[in-house]
């Protein structure tokens, strides 16, 4: 082409790529070592949009760049594509949710395939396929077996939009649903639930092996989701109860300080324990209950809320000081955490002391935190005695007139054998003084629930349990699954709470495999992230019918070498996908235990500063890609900055990208020398350059500066082309290789215009597959200049320095030099000029 078209290169290349395959990967005879580049899969909601442009751009200068390297990379796609949306649309405009979806996924899979990026096309899944949810079905019933999948009743989030229940992960944080934004309410529900607490200790534990390969905030916040403390449980006999109640505390160190004993409403204890109350104990309960049941959790755990509750009139016996302590309910305690009851230590925790105060409750300060714990805070004046004079200025140890509860470390006071002891002392003391009277135990506790995976909807995979006419769950036997969808024909999909499933009789009514008899389905359909949790591995294996993958491929290839995705996914996907790598470890089907070895979380691209989205309009991708082609919208991407940053695109210039590429396939035009020359001659000061280039590019990639490799890449269009028009000319060898080193360079970024300039200058494609070249060492070695140091007008030394020296760097090294301190003797330096690297002199008196 006489001018640079990108159209033009599309059009011409993607179909030779199509062809030639080259992004392909699994021969097994393949020796090259392996990487597995994985980016978070995408939900088929419509088109491509700006954050899947830039995510996809970033992941495949990951891809591209290792196969570079000589590696045999695993880049492959698929779809996320059971889920809500599709149910939704269905219902809103009629639609089949599986016509929806597939004509989505087509779609965007068209701009995908247009986009270039280096995937693995004959690897493509969706999670809606028959041949992927099968073996979410096989998934659960390994976690049935081994007692990880379970049913149970309890106050389940409830969406009273989307009719649906929500897994704890999907209430944001003002408790609204993460989905269609209503407030989630409670609801008593049977569910299934997936055992993740079983795991929480490995969980968080393993996230240490993760330290510097995952962003540090997604491991705070998976440390803080899972929500470990550590303590005790100490059992409290109640008075005319036969069984004791066990509360968890991180304090056991104040247990003589204990005066009183709470429980959550909503808890089965505080029914239990009112239920032999009196009928006005009963109806302030009842009252008291139906207040809480109001209120959201967050409402609840706000500290500052003004406490309310109500006596039960039943009372406990504190473990170590014997003495009787009232039982009340407040909403501050809530039921699904610990054992839904606490001991409360008002003088030492600051609720438990604003619901003293405003109940009228003993305070008992148990812990002196004016004495200091360790010999060195505070230093304190002794008097002539020896002992130390206490400052009169001490805050006063009397929460129940300052209102505050004193948190800070301190001496233990009041608390018979602990006394004297510092917090850590004291806790390991009240520990075993529990354990040698059997009424408590170190104990640990998680913010962490189970799984709730059972959905009230249809488009999704069924959950492969039948229940039985004598009321027995029954799991599908193996070899009659998949459970399929049922056609939606006829279906009503409208949400009401129950699953549309349930009213497919067809489908719903079967025959119970132990005998025969009548028997039903079980109508839910599983979470998406389910689906979401392993699909990492069917990308090994993904036409194999006979198994959900293959171990001996998930040792080839797993864990993920590189994944990389938005920060949305920080806790909900990574969290259950990690716990189920562990489970399929813990069966014998993979040998690694951690997903994700890295993680990248790409920023997002806003606009006018705020998130783009269909419905805030904003930037279309195809629009943009339409206007300044596949290769400067990829480009402008990974040049905006590091990856982890949000783009602003007002503050880009794709226009400039595009001008760019067009500098850069001019130097592919120009070059007149024949291919293959030598890499040893021609101009040297252009040699240095591109062999710094290659020197720094490998490194500059592994750690995500790729805007950093583009703006060398700049540099080093910029001196050849000059080379070229005001230099050697363009039949040096060294602008023949200078523009191979870019073209290579390039392709990571601009595939089309890299392509084209590969074959310009003279090579078949593709220029995917060709190695990066590794730097010529006696071209690497810095330039030197010399410098110069006068006193008082003289040359007094002079040395080779770094032409990039600074001046302060300079003139330290001046003032080191032997002669110049000779010089200078005992006179004072008046003044001082640097100029960097050559010249710095010294006025002296
Ligand atoms: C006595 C005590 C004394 C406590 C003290 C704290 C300070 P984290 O760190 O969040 O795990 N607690 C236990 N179960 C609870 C529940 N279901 N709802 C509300 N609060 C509950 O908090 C553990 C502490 O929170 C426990 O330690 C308990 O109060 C309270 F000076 O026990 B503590």
């Amino acid at each position: 082409a006489p001018e640079y078209d990108i159209d033009a290169l599309q059009n011409k290349w993607l179909p030779v790529w199509e062809q030639l395959k080259p992004f392909a990967s699994g021969n097994a005879d393949d020796k090259r070592p392996r990487k597995y580049i994985l980016d978070m899969f995408s939900y088929p909601s419509g088109d491509l949009h700006m954050g899947h442009g830039e995510a996809y751009a970033l992941a495949d200068v990951v891809a591209r760049y290792w196969r570079m390297q000589g590696f045999n990379v695993l880049h492959p796609v698929g779809w996320d594509s059971f889920g809500l949306p599709a149910e939704n649309a269905a219902i809103k405009r009629g639609v089949n949710p599986r016509d929806w979806t597939y004509r989505n996924i087509a779609e965007q899979k068209a701009s995908m395939r247009r986009y270039a990026t280096s995937v693995d096309w004959d690897r493509e899944l969706a999670t809606s396929d028959p041949e992927y949810y099968k073996w979410n079905q096989w998934l659960f019933l390994k976690l049935y077996e081994k007692g990880l999948a379970y049913r149970k009743e309890s106050w389940v989030n409830w969406d009273p939009i989307d009719q649906t229940v929500l897994a704890n992960e999907q209430v944001l944080a003002d408790g609204t649903s993460d989905r269609s934004g209503a407030v989630v309410v409670k609801k008593k529900l049977t569910q299934w639930y997936f055992k993740i607490t079983d795991y929480a200790d490995r969980l968080l534990d393993d996230l240490n092996q993760l330290e510097g390969h995952w962003p540090s905030k997604v491991l705070a916040m998976q440390r803080n989701w899972i929500g470990r403390s550590v303590g005790a449980d100490v059992d409290f006999v109640i008075e005319g109860r036969d069984e004791k109640v066990t509360v968890f505390t991180t304090r056991p160190d104040t247990l003589f300080g204990v005066t009183f004993m709470v429980v959550a409403p909503d808890s089965d204890l505080a029914a239990e324990l009112v239920s032999t109350g009196s009928d006005e104990t009963k109806a302030a309960f009842a009252a008291y209950l139906e207040q809480t049941q109001r209120s959201t959790e967050i409402e609840r755990q706000d500290a500052t809320r003004e406490k309310t509750g109500v006596p039960l009139r039943r009372f406990a016996v504190n473990p170590v000081t014997k003495e009787r302590i009232p039982i009340w309910a407040a909403d501050y305690v809530l039921a699904d955490y610990g054992h839904g009851a606490v001991m409360a230590v008002p003088a030492h925790d600051q609720r438990d002391l604003d619901f003293a105060l405003k109940f009228d409750l003993p305070v008992v300060v148990v812990v002196d935190t004016n004495a200091p714990v360790t010999a060195s805070i505070p230093v304190l004046d002794l008097d002539e005695n020896g002992v130390a004079i206490l400052p009169d200025d001490l805050p006063p140890l009397s929460p129940s007139k300052t209102g505050e509860a004193l948190v800070g470390e301190g001496r233990m006071i009041n608390s018979g054998p602990l006394d004297g002891l510092s917090r850590t002392h004291a806790i390991k003391r009240a520990i075993e003084l529990l354990g040698s009277t059997g009424s408590g135990r170190a104990a640990k506790t998680y913010r962490l629930r189970d799984w709730l995976i059972s959905r009230q909807r249809f488009w999704g995979t069924p959950i492969p349990m039948i229940h039985g006419a004598d009321g027995e769950l029954v799991p599908v036997p193996e070899d009659q699954l998949p459970v399929l969808l049922p056609p939606t024909e006829g279906l009503d999909l409208q949400p009401k709470g129950q699953s549309p499933l349930a009213a497919a009789a067809d489908w719903v009514n079967v025959p119970d495999p132990r005998d025969g008899s009548a028997a039903l389905r079980d109508a839910d359909t599983m979470d998406t992230f389910v689906d979401s949790s392993w699909y990492f591995l069917r990308f090994l294996n993904p036409n194999d019918d006979s198994q959900a993958f293959n171990p001996k491929d998930a040792d080839k290839w797993a864990p993920v070498d590189q994944y990389v995705g938005g920060v949305e996914h920080a806790i909900l996907h990574l969290l259950y996908a990690r716990f189920i790598t562990k489970v399929l470890f813990d069966l014998g089907y993979v040998s690694f235990t951690e997903p994700f070895s890295a993680l990248l979380n790409q920023g997002m691209v806003l606009s006018g500063g705020s998130k783009m989205s269909k419905s805030k309009g904003g930037v279309n991708l195809g629009d943009v890609i339409d206007e300044f082609g596949v290769d400067a919208i990829r480009l402008t991407m990974v040049f905006a900055g590091p990856p982890e940053d949000d783009i602003n695109w007002e503050d880009v210039s794709p226009a400039g990208s595009a001008k760019f590429l067009k500098r850069a396939w001019r130097l592919a035009k120009d070059v007149t020398s024949a291919p293959d020359v030598e890499w040893k001659t021609g101009d040297a000061a252009l040699r240095k350059q591109t062999h710094r280039f290659l020197q720094d590019g490998p490194g500059l990639v592994e750690s995500f500066k790729f805007n950093v490799v583009v703006a060398r890449l700049m540099e080093l269009v910029n001196a050849t082309r000059k080379t070229i028009d005001t230099g050697a000319g363009p039949a040096d060898a060294a602008v023949r290789e200078a523009t191979e080193v870019i073209t290579v360079a390039l392709s990571l970024f601009a595939p089309y215009t890299a392509e084209e300039m590969w074959e310009l200058l003279g090579y078949e494609p593709t220029v995917a597959l060709v190695r990066w070249r590794k730097a010529d060492p006696t071209l690497l070695v810095e330039d030197s200049v010399m410098a110069v140091v006068q006193v008082n007008g003289k040359v007094r030394d002079k040395f080779e320095v770094s032409p990039k020296i600074s001046g302060e760097d300079l003139e330290a090294l001046a003032r080191k030099s032997e002669a110049v301190i000779r010089s200078i003797g005992d006179q004072e330096i008046v003044n001082v000029i640097v100029r960097a690297p050559r010249v710095i002199s010294f006025a002296v008196k």
